[in-house]
């Protein structure tokens, strides 16, 4: 082995031995719980538990899905009706959101994206028409693609017109996150490639494999958009037999 040959090799071994250290912090699914969950044997295990006293079945993590989104350049997601999810971060970086979710189906997703339009022009950053673009993955499979709905509610600048710019929206639908909200009058979704989209370092370091990146078919000026999709899953029905009935109000 020549000198050449040798540096190739050993940068493939680095390059190997950082990508599993990359792997190994980011687990695709949690590890089965252990001890007080009454995880034993893990997922496989689930039959061998035994029943509470109280017949009362709690879910645990095991039960659970990693959630990753990355949204040029806000949302908020809802899932069955519920908001379990806000990007944190208004606009700036570009960032992903990863976080755990107890998957009960049919599962409906319901996410309002938005670019960082000025709301009044539409434009960003000034007199700039910028884009936007949504991407998710679920531990169960689930991903974003043409299959989902999109719909916008803000567009602009009108025509492009960055001069004298104007704008078009409308309010969104009553219950628009809902599991029994009417779609299927709505487009589907467009899928944009990654090169399009153009995602910042942290969509690197995060597993969206088999997702796409969808928007309305207007990347640029649809600003506001609801996307929307119904994850079936025939046959499904919940380990746990409890649920909690918690809303952000006093009662
Ligand atoms: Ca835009
Ligand atoms: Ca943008």
């Amino acid at each position: 082995m020549n000198a050449r040959a040798f540096l190739i090799v050993s940068a493939c071994a680095v390059a190997s031995l950082a990508l599993a250290q990359q792997e190994a912090k980011q687990p695709q699914d949690p590890a089965p719980a252990k001890g007080k969950q009454g995880g034993q044997g893990g997922r496989q295990g689930r039959g061998n538990r035994k029943p509470p006293q109280d017949g009362i079945v709690k879910p645990s993590m095991e039960d659970t899905v990693k959630g990753a989104m990355y949204a040029d350049n806000w949302f908020v997601l809802w899932i069955n009706g519920k908001q379990v999810a806000v990007d944190s971060i208004d606009f700036l970086p570009h960032n992903v959101v990863s976080i755990d979710l107890l998957p009960e189906y049919p599962m409906t997703i319901a996410v309002l994206a938005k670019d960082n339009a000025d709301p009044a022009t539409g434009c960003e950053y000034g007199r700039q028409i910028g884009d936007g673009g949504f991407i998710l993955r679920f531990g169960d499979g689930t991903v974003t693609d043409a299959s989902w709905k999109a719909k916008c509610f803000m567009h602009g600048p009108i025509d492009r017109d960055t001069t004298n710019p104007k704008v078009r929206s409308e309010p969104l639908p009553k219950d628009w996150h809902a599991p029994g909200f009417d779609d299927s009058s709505w487009p589907d979704a467009t899928e944009y490639s990654q090169e399009r989209i153009d995602p910042k370092e942290p969509f690197f370091q995060h597993d969206f494999s088999g997702a796409k990146w969808i928007w309305t078919s207007d990347l640029d000026l649809d600003n506001t958009v609801v996307l929307r999709k119904r994850v079936e899953k025939p046959n499904w029905s919940p380990r746990w037999t409890t649920k909690p009935d918690l809303k952000p109000t006093a009662e």
